[in-house]
């Protein structure tokens, strides 16, 4: 039993200036802090992100009011109580919502509370959290992830007009992780180069990855050959060592539910898909997010059963972290893999019931960063805790993006000869 004896919250920034909700709870003598993220190509069905739209301070985008919440809804309501496990708590906070997309109280002053408290659980048990994590789970909390690499910014996190928002690099055929980041990280000083040498901005964007501008009428296919250039000329095999992932965040380029303006041109749902399959014949694409819009089910089902078959396909804005999208996904047959983001969803415990039923339905799990992050590490202790196997945590540059993997060598240092590298395993049905 957990005695909550104290509740904090604070407005501190995020990586992209804007500010966002710190807290900290206590419990038995020790204290969880947490701070929460937030997205820019945000999905539809994402529980509420509480701004306070004071156009005078931070155009808007403050949070005095979730941080209000925090202290004079939800501290009232749980200060000085017993809470067994996180989940108790997390229904409590539910409840006092009230709301399906947690708009009465703000998803970032629950979720605060929810990660904070988690974090307070461990510290007063003396386990670290990714430990928590896997006893709560029954996992055995051992596999380090393989890291989804986003090493070319575009869409929404860059000023670049490339419409796929992120050419990510995935090294499966290492042995462990630590080999597989330095692998991940060679290529994005090699992809430095090359932009150099072409005379492109290596400046970066939202994710640390680079945001060349490239001239021309398929600038997606460029940014698929330089990639690909970076892999080789860092000495390694495209398609073997390292493959690609994209995340496309089609709802941004897209209208009318099932329309994509596309490179100049106006497609529809299965000629977009067109455009992958060609794709995945150039490159070694091994995974593909959000590759249509969140409303388009249909073209999802369709993308899924033309393409399910070679690689990953993935649903974020699709699914929203949320149990209920992700039944209906699995009942249509619409994509084969989720994009896990806690405040997509707004508490630990309704995440940890979508990565479940992800899990019984043989979906893949990524665990993911927002575009807007910060030094909080929490969720690289989620993936090792669930053993979900794949993280998406941007590229080799900004500290906000290198917090986790730099927790994520610790935890592979921890875990001693007990550490597994996910690797190939996830990907088997996929690779020829
Ligand atoms: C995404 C995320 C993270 P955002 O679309 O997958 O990369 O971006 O946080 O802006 O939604
Ligand atoms: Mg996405």
């Amino acid at each position: 039993m957990s005695n909550i004896t104290s509740i904090q919250a604070r407005e501190v920034l995020d990586s992209r200036g804007f500010p966002t909700i710190e807290v900290e709870v206590s419990t038995q003598g020790v204290t969880g802090r947490a701070i929460v993220p937030s997205g820019a190509s945000t999905g539809e069905g994402e529980a509420l992100e509480l701004r306070d739209g004071d156009s005078k301070r931070y155009l808007g985008k403050g949070v005095l009011k979730a941080l209000n919440n925090v202290r004079e809804k939800i501290a009232p309501a749980i200060l000085n109580k017993n809470f067994s496990t996180s989940s108790d708590l997390d229904r409590t906070l539910c409840d006092l919502d009230g709301t399906p997309n947690k708009s009465q109280l703000g998803a970032n002053a629950i979720l605060g509370v929810s990660m904070a408290f988690l974090r307070a659980q461990a510290l007063a048990q003396g386990v670290s959290t990714d430990r928590l994590l896997a006893t709560q789970l029954g996992t055995t909390g051992s596999i380090l992830p393989v890291p989804l690499m986003n090493i070319l910014n575009g869409g929404k996190h860059a000023d670049n007009g490339l419409s796929i928002q992120e050419f990510m690099i995935v090294p499966l055929g290492f042995n462990t992780f630590s080999e597989a980041l330095r692998a991940g990280v060679e290529v994005f000083h090699h992809l430095k180069k090359i932009l150099h040498d072409k005379g492109l901005s290596t400046g970066v964007g939202d994710e640390g990855g680079f945001a060349p501008v490239f001239q021309g009428s398929h600038p997606h296919h460029q940014a698929l050959q330089v990639v690909t250039q970076a892999i080789s000329q860092a000495g390694y095999r495209a398609g073997a060592d390292i493959y690609i992932a994209l995340d496309a965040a089609a709802s941004e380029f897209s209208e009318n539910r099932n329309t994509y303006y596309f490179e100049k041109n106006r497609l529809s749902s299965n000629e977009m898909t067109a455009v992958y399959a060609q794709w995945l014949k150039e490159f070694p694409i091994i995974s593909i997010e959000d590759g249509l819009a969140e409303h388009d089910w249909e073209g999802w089902v369709d993308l899924t059963n033309e393409l399910g078959n070679q690689c990953q396909i993935v649903g974020d804005d699709l699914f929203v972290t949320h149990p209920d999208f992700l039944k209906k996904g699995i009942s249509m047959k619409a994509a084969n893999a989720i994009l896990i983001k806690l405040n997509q969803i707004g508490t630990i415990t309704e995440t940890l019931e979508t990565i479940e039923i992800a899990s019984q339905a043989g979906y893949n799990k990524i665990i993911s960063h927002r575009s807007g992050e910060t030094e909080d590490t929490f969720i690289a202790d989620l993936a090792v805790g669930t053993n979900s196997g794949q993280i998406k945590t941007g590229s080799a540059s900004r500290t906000d993006r290198i917090a986790k993997y730099n927790q994520l060598l610790r935890l592979e240092e921890k875990l001693g000869t007990q550490a597994e590298y996910a690797g190939t395993s996830l990907f088997k049905r996929f690779l020829k």
